[in-house]
């Protein structure tokens, strides 16, 4: 080629080159934390995310699932997000409640303890942690509930004074403090180890979901599952706005349009979880009981024992929040 056709040639490329870059961004590999195992509802409604985001965007966006905490432990993940060592994870949302106690709005027994009320609470506290999270460049993408949390025990629970001195696994700072109120003794325990701190005898019960329980196959380890609905708590997938702020307008629009359909997809599962994952407990051995007035009288004193905290901590923003999901 001569000089200057070869020239005009590389000009031309190039600018080919850049128009295409401007307008499908880099290709891009996302590695994605995520504390539950594979099988868990939650994991299976972000595997579909995954494959959503790479079809919509023709194959520039992959998102690359690490399960089960092996990439980052859970209490690790979010700062991993935070410090842009992984542009995206989800997490357990009141493991944030230490910064501030708006993220443990979901986990304060008996504030909300059924869908309906999930969703209305989810409405108050998602502008409230917007804010907090674009503060540390983060964006939440979508959040889902767990279904209501139930009692785990190797003997009937009739009352509060039953739950004395149990060895309790707990999950975060709030169900740690509810377990101390009712005067059991809690441990913090993360989902894949719960089989194992069972069989050691490091733990003796829990509060969590059907889906958690039976997932962990329970019935080795417990005899009742007292259906107390305590509350929903709820897990977030956020992403780093840096890494977001890479990808092109349009690449950025299919995480977004994805991101609202796991959100819906994630709450119907949630549903149909409570159901099927109780009956497995159920099949399996577990007794199923209704809890009695005592029981639950006694818990939802402690339970506002606790929300009298919370708000105080909470402050104006938690006055908010709760005027909101109250209106
Ligand atoms: N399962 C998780 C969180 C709440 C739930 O239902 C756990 O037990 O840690």
């Amino acid at each position: 080629m001569k000089s200057s056709i070869r020239k005009f040639y590389l000009a031309f490329v190039c600018l080919l080159g850049i128009c295409s870059l401007s307008v499908t961004g880099f290709a891009a590999t996302w590695d994605m934390p995520t504390p539950y195992p594979d099988k868990t509802f939650h994991t299976v409604n972000i595997i579909q995310f995954a494959q959503d985001v790479e079809k919509a965007t023709g194959g520039n966006l992959k998102i690359k699932i690490h399960s089960a905490g092996s990439l980052f432990k859970h209490p690790e993940i979010s700062k991993a997000v935070r410090g842009g060592q992984v542009p995206i994870g989800e997490f357990f949302l009141s493991l944030l409640s230490n910064e501030n106690a708006v993220f443990g709005a979901d986990s304060q027994p008996f504030l909300a303890t059924n869908y309906k009320e999930a969703r209305k609470l989810w409405s108050a506290q998602k502008p409230v942690i917007t804010k907090l999270l674009a503060k540390q460049n983060l964006m939440p993408l979508f959040s889902v509930p767990w279904p209501p949390q139930g009692l785990y025990t190797k003997k009937p629970i009739n009352s509060v004074e039953d739950l004395k001195g149990i060895k309790f696994r707990a999950y975060n700072a709030t169900l740690e403090k509810f377990a101390n109120l009712v005067g059991a003794a809690p441990t913090q325990v993360e989902v894949p180890d719960i089989p194992q701190a069972f069989a050691t005898g490091r733990v003796e019960a829990m509060i969590t979901s059907p889906s958690t329980g039976a997932n962990s196959k329970a019935w080795d380890f417990i005899t009742h599952y007292t259906d107390i609905q305590a509350w929903l708590p709820k897990n977030i997938v956020v992403v780093n706005k840096r890494a977001f702020r890479k990808l092109s307008k349009s690449d950025q629009q299919a995480v977004i349009t994805a991101a609202a359909a796991a959100e819906k997809r994630g709450w119907k599962m949630s549903m149909q979880e409570t159901t099927t994952k109780t009956a497995i407990l159920k099949k399996n051995g577990v007794t199923i009981v209704t809890p009695s007035k005592e029981l639950m009288d006694g818990l939802k004193q402690v339970g506002a024992e606790m929300l009298k905290d919370w708000k105080k901590k909470a402050g104006a923003e938690g006055a908010g929040l709760l005027k909101a999901y109250n209106n």
